[in-house]
């Protein structure tokens, strides 16, 4: 399978080998009271993204691929937020303590499950991840090398946080990395577009980006 227009150069994929992996999107960061809201930021940007995402995850299924989705999480004591994480962000609303939609960025807690539009299937690997990045502290390398995934297909939130720092993780692992444009998002539209920009320069040096379109084209046309 091939992505023609893809950036900087055509990406080449067999669906046996690749993942579609999903990070974070959670309550907490597309949700007014969770903890992306609580850092000040305006929510509502990061849910224009989720009817492509949909469509994507839809496609991606009827193809019958793999789907990784990520939750960033923490465990209920607190015990792998490192104080460093903890102390920056809010003062007032820090990770953990209770907000709207319960405890802030906590495994359990009702802001911190995948925004129902996107829940993953029994079947579809979901993992608790306590990091920026997807690998960091989680069996997801682990689990792609037991399943022979060797293309990482990667949308969600955000762009330059969680979602570069999880390419970036991947690509040091061996992994060809793809970053879908549209079903990526940030609070802050230049920090999305300097993200993307910055993955896919010196000749791919971290990764390739498409659109949506571009991908279905790929799915619809194997
Ligand atoms: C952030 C994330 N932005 N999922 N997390 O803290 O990007």
């Amino acid at each position: 399978m091939q992505i023609p227009d893809a950036l900087p150069f055509p990406f080449e994929f067999q669906l046996p080998r690749s993942a579609l992996v999903i990070i974070d999107m959670q309550r907490d960061f597309v949700e007014p009271g969770g903890f992306g809201e609580s850092l000040g930021n305006d929510v509502s940007l990061l849910r224009a993204i989720i009817p492509s995402c949909q469509q994507v995850l839809a496609a991606w299924r009827e193809a019958g691929g793999l789907v990784v989705h990520t939750r960033e999480a923490h465990a209920p004591d607190l015990s792998d937020c490192p104080p460093a994480k903890r102390q920056r962000g809010n003062p007032a609303l820090r990770i953990g303590d209770p907000g709207p939609m319960g405890r802030i960025l906590v495994a359990g807690e009702p802001g911190n499950a995948i925004i129902p539009e996107l829940a993953p299937r029994p079947d579809e690997i979901a993992l608790d991840k306590p990091g920026k990045g997807a690998f960091h502290a989680t069996p997801l390398h682990a689990l792609l090398q037991q399943a022979g995934v060797s293309h990482l297909v990667f949308m969600g939130v955000t762009t330059e946080v969680c979602v570069q720092t999880s390419m970036r993780e991947a690509n040091d692992r061996g992994y060809e990395c793809l970053l879908l444009e549209d079903c990526t998002e940030s609070y802050f539209p230049q920090f999305k577009a300097a993200a993307v920009e910055m993955l896919r320069a010196q000749g791919a040096i971290v990764g390739w980006t498409a659109t949506s379109a571009q991908l279905l084209r790929a799915l619809a046309g194997a």
